[in-house]
């Protein structure tokens, strides 16, 4: 057994140096969840992503436990044997007898048990029911309660100590999980949510403050070459615009260079995500772009699994013939380019009006009557099953939203995840992502908020709210989101218009952005990757287990937590040249094309980066600002 140790959480330069002060050679870790490698949600990104990093720590002692699906059994898991002797005999018994559960060796390492949301808490409330000798950790990815409310149009942040918890719950009819989880929360050793606006709903509503805050991370690519990113979005946006030429085949009235693609996706959970106010937003953009004759048009898409009977014939029709067209075009360009080769060869410079023939006409002329449409470009991409009552098909109804010529803003509902064997559009999320110029995700209830994070480490922009971790985290850490493509959405000390009118103005400014500013911005979003790398927010795990450990056996390990030596936080601070706002940044000659812009945005940004590189001190030289408690003041916000 490992003697006493202890282990300081301040002077993180790496991660190597926990290694250093924490043996964990005799400690074991389960992590507990119903998405292990099942894909319902976010959750599922929080455990996938984190695995490298979590085994590269504890190796062969790293254990991940979840629901067992034959399909995602094929699909994600490697079948092997363990190689440790104490799992063996373990898994032999439970085989044996129905999954019953015994350890099973004279001296057992320590078990570290992390539990993930109410579903696997049971686990953890029998584990100390029984008072096996287990550390147990409990984090929750947002409260069953809060999520409930906030879906039912309730002011939840101004009245979050009012509630009648248990009033609530049964009102729902959620009263005996809203108990599983609460009873986890408060018999578990540590206590842990993604982000300080949900460690103070876990307060209020679980009645224990968490002992720390996880911030959820991912795995950042880095490139060898530093424009490798703006390339792989004009790869991608280029794929984007051929499914729009389909889409919008017989309207393609508008100009595909200066088309901008936004996008919102993740749960259906139409206010929550705030799904309401983004088509509230686009209603009003659709005005202000049409009364200032803007050249612009917005395809903005709807990325929500909702119930369906497949793709729509009309939208399949749509690639169909975009297909046709281009088979015709390049049928003909074969037969011309054949035609043009011959005369070559005899020395005679072709007669170009003599190298297409009757018969190309003819099928030209049918594959353009083949684009005729009667009517509009359709809103959704399936068949409905709810079309009807549907909460976005309604508001589009009522907004009038209707892919109309006329409109600059026109409206993809696409209810179902992405997936790259798409017969419509064969992409997958991240590519998709990629391709789009900016994320939209004004959340009213948001823990976390994945979304606008993995656009910020493609370097894409995005609207996030002040009311989800994610927001309220970069808010804290950048000095100046919005010149870094963060646009943080008041929707905590404003109604609803209000932030419907701030979210306009958002959108408004972006289209009025050139093509040299987007480039600098998305450079810029792209720089602030590191701050959400794993290897950078890992270490709130790391320190949440070994909290556990030393509370659940204190006779091995010790942990000490020491004040840091400055309350005030890592901050990336304002871009070292000007924000890319459209009056600041234009050229003095008026003459100064896109083309060359784009060269010289290479030249600028290099050496914005530069100046900039010079101020930013690493985030990994933060140190951890906890001492067994939140790293962030709660009290300070309570008090906002
Ligand atoms: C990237 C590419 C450029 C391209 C640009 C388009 O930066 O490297 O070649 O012109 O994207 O940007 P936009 O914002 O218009 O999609
Ligand atoms: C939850 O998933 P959701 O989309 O239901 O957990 C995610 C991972 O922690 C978090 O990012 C998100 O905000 C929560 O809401």
């Amino acid at each position: 057994m490992p003697l006493t140790r202890s282990v300081s959480v301040t002077s993180l330069s790496g991660l190597d140096e926990w290694d250093e002060e924490f043996d964990l050679e005799d400690a074991v870790l389960f992590e507990i969840a119903w998405e292990v490698a099942n894909k319902v949600g976010g959750i599922y990104t929080v455990i996938q992503t984190k695995a490298r990093l979590t085994s590269e720590e504890w190796g062969e002692n790293y254990f991940l436990v979840g629901p067992y699906t034959e399909s995602n059994v094929r699909t994600q898991v490697e079948l092997i044997e363990p190689t440790n002797g104490v799992l063996r005999r373990t898994i032999d018994k439970m085989n044996a007898s129905g999954c019953k559960f015994a350890a099973q060796c004279d001296e057992p390492p320590c078990i570290l048990a992390h539990f993930h949301e109410w579903l696997a808490g049971l686990g953890l409330v029998l584990c100390r029911n029984r008072r096996l000798p287990v550390a147990t950790i409990f984090t929750t990815h947002a409260t069953l309660l809060g999520r409930y409310l906030c879906a039912g149009n309730v002011d939840f942040y101004n009245n979050l100590s009012q509630f009648n918890v248990d009033k609530e719950a049964g009102d729902r009819q959620i009263y005996h999980r809203y108990c599983i989880e609460r009873a986890a929360a408060h018999c578990t050793h540590v206590f842990t949510t993604v982000s300080q606006i949900t460690a103070i709903e876990a307060e209020h509503l679980l009645k224990r403050k968490p002992d720390l805050v996880t911030p959820n991370g991912l795995n950042v690519k880095k490139f060898s070459a530093m424009h490798e990113f703006q390339n792989l979005h004009a790869q991608s946006k280029a794929r984007i615009q051929e499914f729009v030429r389909g889409h919008f085949y017989g309207h393609l009235d508008f100009n595909l260079d200066k088309c901008l693609f936004f996008f919102i996706a993740g749960r259906y959970e139409f206010c929550n995500k705030g799904a309401d106010i983004f088509l509230e937003a686009l209603a009003r953009l659709n005005y202000l772009l049409r009364v200032n004759h803007s050249e612009v048009t917005v395809v903005a898409f709807f990325i929500m699994p909702a119930r369906t009977n497949n793709f729509n014939v009309e939208t399949l029709k749509g690639q169909a013939v975009r297909k046709q067209l281009w088979d015709t075009a390049h049928a003909v360009k074969e037969k011309f380019g054949k035609k043009l080769y011959e005369s070559l060869l005899v020395g005679q410079l072709p007669d170009v009006s003599k190298m297409l023939d009757k018969e190309d006409f003819t099928m030209m002329k049918r594959a353009i009557f083949s684009t005729q449409r009667h009517s509009q470009p359709p809103v959704c991409t399936h068949n409905m099953l709810e079309d009807s009552s549907d909460p976005i098909l309604t508001c589009i109804r009522r907004i009038g939203l209707f892919n109309g010529s006329a409109d600059r803003v026109k409206v993809i509902f696409h209810p179902e995840f992405l997936s790259s064997t798409s017969p419509l559009l064969p992409m997958d999320y991240e590519e998709f992502v990629r391709g789009c110029h900016l994320g939209v995700f004004p959340s009213y209830y948001e823990p976390w908020g994945y979304t606008p994070a993995e656009c910020t480490v493609m370097g894409i922009p995005s609207v996030s709210t002040n009311l989800s971790g994610f927001g309220c985290f970069m808010e804290e850490h950048i000095a100046d989101p919005s010149a870094y493509g963060i646009y943080i959405l008041d929707r905590r000390f404003r109604s609803i218009d209000e932030s419907c009118h701030q979210l306009t103005s958002f959108l408004f400014q972006f289209c009025q952005q050139s093509r040299r500013q987007r480039i600098i911005q998305r450079n810029r979003t792209e720089r602030l990757s590191d701050l959400l790398d794993w290897r950078y927010l890992g270490r709130y795990y790391i320190s949440a287990r070994h909290m556990a450990l030393a509370k659940a056996f204190p006779d091995t390990y010790c942990y000490e937590p020491q004040e840091p030596p400055s309350t005030q936080g890592f901050r990336y601070p304002r871009p070292a040249s000007v924000p890319p706002s459209p009056a600041l940044s234009r050229h003095s000659s008026p003459h100064h094309s896109e083309a060359e812009d784009e060269d010289d945005e290479r030249y600028d940004e290099d050496l914005e980066a530069e100046k900039d590189r010079q101020n930013i001190r690493q985030p990994f030289s933060l140190p951890l600002r906890n001492k067994g408690a939140l790293p962030y003041s709660m009290a300070a916000s309570e008090g906002d």
